[in-house]
């Protein structure tokens, strides 16, 4: 039998072992908001300095020197590199831990956007963005002040690559679901819509909302749990 085309979703657990606080754990909090007060148009309408500040600070967090891909990033990337079938890697995480594990891989795709680019919302150019940003800052294309936004797919916005996800979830025969609680969509309903289509294993710290969705569902840390996956997996099909 051949390899099964393969996708994998990750969430911000796989990224927490890297020192990355997840969203809905018990730090997830930042300064006293949940991400459902900070990460949505009208929030940024509202309060512009508070939300360039909140993605100001992980940006610069992610700068910081001791913050590397894990065991499950590097894992990864070496599934990717060896995997004999179509294989995509849909990650829900905006930072840049997969991008630097798999330098140029062309089977990742970032589903809610990315902490390093920006966009101008006057004259629509995008770009890489180490800095902070504020309301302040003109648009290095256009030269607008005020309009510039991280590149960053918040709650009511369009997640990118929904074309691709979905040519791949037509043809896909395993789903691995990786350190996501399991409750924003549409990443959430990977699982249902794979019902009868493809091997669904879990792997998370603790069960998500959907757990029970799962043909299979490890707990434990990704450090742990994704390199043991990834063997299984090669010494299975590659
Ligand atoms: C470990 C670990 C370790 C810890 N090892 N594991 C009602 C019903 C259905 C849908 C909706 C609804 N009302 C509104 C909606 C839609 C809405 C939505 O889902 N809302 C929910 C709150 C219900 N979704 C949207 O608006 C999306 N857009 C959309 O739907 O557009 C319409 C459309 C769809 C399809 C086609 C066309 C149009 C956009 C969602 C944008 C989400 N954005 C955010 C913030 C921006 C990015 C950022 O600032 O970083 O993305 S929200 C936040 O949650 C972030 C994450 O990517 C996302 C998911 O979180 P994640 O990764 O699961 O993190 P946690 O913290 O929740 O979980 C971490 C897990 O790891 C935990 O389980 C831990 O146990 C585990 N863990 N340590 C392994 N060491």
């Amino acid at each position: 039998m051949s390899a099964p085309p393969l996708i994998v979703l990750t969430g911000a657990g796989i990224s927490a072992e890297s020192g990355l606080a997840t969203f809905r754990d018990k730090n997830g909090l930042w300064e006293r908001h949940r991400v459902e007060e900070l990460a949505t148009p009208e929030a940024f309408a509202a309060d512009p300095v508070l939300v360039h500040r909140f993605y100001n600070a992980r940006r610069a967090q992610l700068a910081d020197p001791a913050i590397r891909p894990n065991a499950a990033h590097l894992a990864l990337a070496r599934l990717f590199a060896a995997w004999p079938a179509p294989a995509l890697l849909v990650t829900q995480n905006v930072d840049d831990l997969h991008d630097r594990a798999m330098p140029g891989s062309p089977a990742l795709l970032h589903l809610h956007g990315e902490l390093g680019r920006i966009r101008c919302t006057a004259c629509g150019r995008q770009q890489a963005w180490r800095g902070d940003l504020s309301v302040e800052t003109p648009c290095p294309a256009c030269a607008v002040t005020g309009r510039l936004r991280p590149d960053i797919v918040w709650f009511g916005e369009t997640p990118r690559g929904l074309a691709r996800i979905e040519q791949a979830m037509a043809g896909c025969r395993l789903f691995l679901s990786i350190g996501t609680s399991g409750q924003v969509y549409p990443a959430a309903g990977f699982v249902a819509a794979l019902r009868g289509r493809a091997e669904r294993i879990e792997l998370n710290l603790e069960p998500s909302l959907g757990s029970h969705l799962f043909d299979e569902s490890r707990q434990g840390p990704a450090t742990a749990l994704v390199p043991a996956m990834v063997e299984e997996l090669l010494a299975r099909w590659a």
